[in-house]
């Protein structure tokens, strides 16, 4: 089998027309209003909240800073409860707001936060659980909410992956107390650099807005230590632009995922995520599981192997946050405590997936894969 010619990557952002933006940044240009919550934000916001179903939202320079502030605003402090199998910048936001993170281990198929293994990690110190809808499969939000309301304690997802996603209807950022989401250019929806926060309470809306312009009330009043989390009529005009490509591309993933599903469906150590009933596809990645004794090649090999073909998938996420230097000195990062996501990270291999990629290009490179096998 011969290599791609051009590198294929796990991603490519969608790029909306060039005519488009240009028409885009000459109104912005003839405003002269650049940034602080001008025309294209406060639409941007709006157009938001009608498509993630969510009663409010509130847009952000990146989905990082955003879960800053969130956890800034509900006063966490303490412990909170929360996954290692995530992107780094989920735990150290408790680090920037003096939080202790607390590894819960996960569920062995959905990847998330075991809902069941909470409660025996609840202490006098723990504030509020910290879920990360892995891949845009939402935690057990029910269950999650039912441990948080006996224990009196704040839920905050991170919905960095679950960018439209839905439970029986209902929008996934509507569930615990805040949620958060990533408008990275490698997310499905993005606006280069950006995020949201998404909450159901009125009140949030308006304390929220003030924290991410650095607290400002008014031209004379402060009324706390806010931060500059504010996105820019630039990002936000990229972001309106995406957006109205944003379900086209999500057929297109929609074709690929079946693609995907159907030619790896029968190759023995390869398993991947089914739709699970109900809830909708994020289409944010496609994620295989390889499962080293029955395929006869660990995750590390096939990542390599897929290089020299000019295939670079990602092994997110490995390591274990828990293994960070920062953070592998806490009692909670114990290895042994950690059995199933330590499985999960060492299996996990996300694929190229994006619209762009032609149906024939996931067939060569799920022939790649097949080739691998021993
Ligand atoms: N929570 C979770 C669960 C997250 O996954 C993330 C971010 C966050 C929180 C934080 O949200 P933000 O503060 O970022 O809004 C990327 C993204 O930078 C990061 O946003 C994302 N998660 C993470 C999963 O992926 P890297 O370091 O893996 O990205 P990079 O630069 O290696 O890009 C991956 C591939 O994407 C490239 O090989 C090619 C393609 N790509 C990338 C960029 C930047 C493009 O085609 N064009 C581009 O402009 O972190």
């Amino acid at each position: 089998m011969t290599p791609f010619k051009e590198p294929v990557f796990i991603t490519r952002p969608i790029l909306p027309d060039l005519e488009e933006l240009h028409v885009k940044f000459k109104g912005i240009w003839e405003s002269k209003w650049l940034t602080n919550n001008g025309e294209q934000h406060k639409l941007l916001e709006k157009k938001l909240q009608i498509f993630l179903k969510v009663p409010y939202l509130s847009l952000f320079n990146n989905g990082t800073i955003a879960l800053i502030v969130a956890c800034r605003f509900l006063k966490i402090s303490g412990e909170v409860i929360t996954t290692p199998f995530t992107f780094p910048a989920t735990t150290h936001v408790l680090t920037w707001n003096n939080i202790k993170p607390v590894f819960c281990d996960i569920d062995p198929v959905t990847m998330n936060l075991d809902a069941d293994k909470i409660e025996s990690l609840i202490t006098r110190e723990t504030n509020a659980i910290l879920g990360v809808h892995i891949f845009g499969t939402p935690c057990d939000v029910f269950k999650i909410q039912e441990i948080a309301y006996k224990h009196s304690l704040k839920v905050i997802y991170d919905a960095a992956h679950a960018f439209g996603v839905e439970i029986n209807g209902q929008g996934i950022g509507t569930f615990g107390d805040i949620s958060m989401f990533s408008f990275h250019a490698t997310k499905l929806f993005h606006s280069i650099e950006g995020g949201a926060l998404t909450f159901n309470d009125m009140d949030f809306k308006y304390h929220i807005d003030m924290l991410k312009n650095f607290g400002i009330k008014n031209e004379e009043e402060v009324l706390g230590a806010g931060i500059n989390g504010k996105m820019t009529e630039i990002h936000s005009a990229i972001g309106l632009l995406v957006l109205n490509y944003v379900e086209e591309e999500k057929r297109k993933r929609e074709c690929i995922l079946k693609c995907y599903r159907t030619y790896l469906r029968d190759i023995e150590g390869i398993s991947f995520l089914s739709d699970i009933s109900g809830t909708t596809n994020s289409y944010q990645y496609f994620v295989i599981r390889i499962d080293e004794k029955k395929f006869g090649l660990s995750r590390d090999e096939v990542y390599d192997k897929f290089k020299v073909y000019n295939i670079f998938t990602r092994k997110y996420f490995y390591p274990l946050c828990s293994n960070f230097d920062c953070y592998k000195y806490l009692p909670s990062s114990d290895p042994k405590k950690l059995p199933v996501a330590r499985k999960v990270a060492s299996e996990v291999l996300c694929l190229p997936f994006y619209g762009e990629l032609s149906l024939e290009d996931v067939a060569r490179i799920c022939d790649i894969l097949k080739s691998f096998k021993r």
